[in-house]
């Protein structure tokens, strides 16, 4: 039996989040399972544990939360999300009733009021030229759409942002980037407790038809107002910084602009591809429920877990060439949507602003330059982006 190698890496330091790909062979080299001295877990970044991982929720629950805290002994921060941080059954059930809400039809039937959308704000910013793929593109273009869908109020939408990125530094440790984000996120959290009530949610929404499976007896109203949440909570800065990303693949690709405008069926690939090449969501955790053993090292019951999902997908071991973004890559197998039964709910209405922007686009754009210094906004698990400043030439 082997130990899992100690290594002194702070996956939550300002440095390693400023640019986490610099860090990653460390931690997929050093060994198939990690112990991270500075934050006391144990740690994967390869692909093959990755996804093993996720596929094993049995094993690696994530009922004491995805993040560092240890629910089993720390109160949450929030009342635990009924999908992210429950397990089965309650996790099913729960699930069960948005995957009926989020359904292939429901996608469908955005598809032409999301597409007209994407158009009109594309051809705003080529007679623009000059942008901010962040504020002008990645915010832009998932609040003109998503919200509407959720039939959420349209004063103070601006709180979902702020409420987000709060979420997101809650699954690391209580450092600096969480407490700053924090202080920033205290009325964006009495907004969004509002937001997610029953009268303040517009009828035909998907917001309302949760609380229609509270009238069918599907669960109970305070089930249904934490499963609005989790439509807020993971709906707008994870498609916002993997529009960003999207671009600023481009940027640094500029090849690949021109392989898409040839053959813009490419388009969906593009985008996952992207996901792959930077991975929004960077990390989470899960915890042992018995002593696991990973490749020869036992992790013992009740143990931290810290996955590296953007680790995984650029694994030199899974992926040939892993840092170079090509649109026409084979992505299957990517884990940035995770992987087994808590696989991204909103995976579809990601891809749905991913491939509708694109498609807008390939038309309209012939190049994408880089027009300023990207501005890093650090968090604790997305790689976010605060500024993307562009230039684009007309078609
Ligand atoms: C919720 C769901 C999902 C919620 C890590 C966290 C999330 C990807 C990676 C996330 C956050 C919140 N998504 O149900 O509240």
């Amino acid at each position: 039996m082997k130990e899992a190698p100690r290594l002194d890496i702070d996956p939550f330091d300002d440095q390693f989040l400023a640019d986490p790909y610099a860090h990653h062979d460390a931690l997929r080299d050093a060994g198939a399972v990690v112990w991270l001295e500075p934050i006391q877990t144990y740690a994967m970044a390869r692909h093959a544990e990755v996804a093993a991982a996720l596929r094993d929720h049995a094993s690696f629950c994530s009922g004491r939360g995805v993040g560092l805290s240890d629910f089993a002994r720390e109160a949450p921060w929030r009342p635990p999300s009924l999908l992210l941080e429950a397990d089965p059954p309650l996790h099913d059930r729960m699930r069960g009733i948005m995957n009926k809400i989020v359904s292939m039809a429901a996608i469908k039937a955005l598809r032409p009021v999301w597409a007209a959308r994407a158009g009109e704000l594309v051809d705003r910013l080529v007679d623009r030229r000059w942008f901010d793929a962040v504020a002008d593109l990645g915010e832009a273009y998932p609040m003109a759409v998503f919200p509407d869908t959720i039939g959420l109020p349209v004063e103070g939408r601006e709180n979902l942002l702020p409420y987000a990125a709060a979420v997101f530094n809650g699954f690391g440790p209580r450092n600096r980037v969480f407490d700053r984000g924090n202080a920033a996120a205290a009325d964006a959290m009495a907004w969004v407790a509002m937001a997610c009530r029953r009268e303040n949610l517009r009828p035909g929404g998907w917001g309302a038809a949760v609380y229609e499976a509270v009238d069918q007896g599907e669960c109970t109203p305070e089930e249904a107002e934490r499963l609005v949440r989790s439509f807020l909570s993971a709906g707008v800065d994870t498609t916002i910084n993997g529009i960003a990303h999207m671009i600023l693949a481009f940027i640094r690709h500029p090849a690949e602009w021109d392989r898409l405008r040839a053959d813009p069926s490419l388009a969906k690939r593009a985008f996952e591809e992207s996901l792959r090449w930077d991975s929004t969501v960077q990390t989470f955790f899960r915890t042992t429920t018995r002593d696991v053993e990973v490749a020869g090292t036992t992790i013992p019951a009740g143990a931290k877990v810290l996955l590296f999902l953007a680790a995984a997908n650029r694994d030199p071991r899974r992926w040939d060439n892993p840092d170079r973004f090509a649109i026409d890559r084979g992505t299957s197998g990517h884990v940035a949507f995770g992987y087994g039964i808590h696989q991204c709910l909103g995976q579809m209405v990601a891809r749905l602003e991913g491939e509708l922007l694109l498609e807008a686009m390939t038309r309209r754009v012939a190049a994408i330059r880089p027009a300023g210094e990207p501005r890093r906004r650090l968090n604790n698990t997305l790689h976010a982006i605060d500024s993307l400043p562009v230039e684009v030439v007309p078609a």
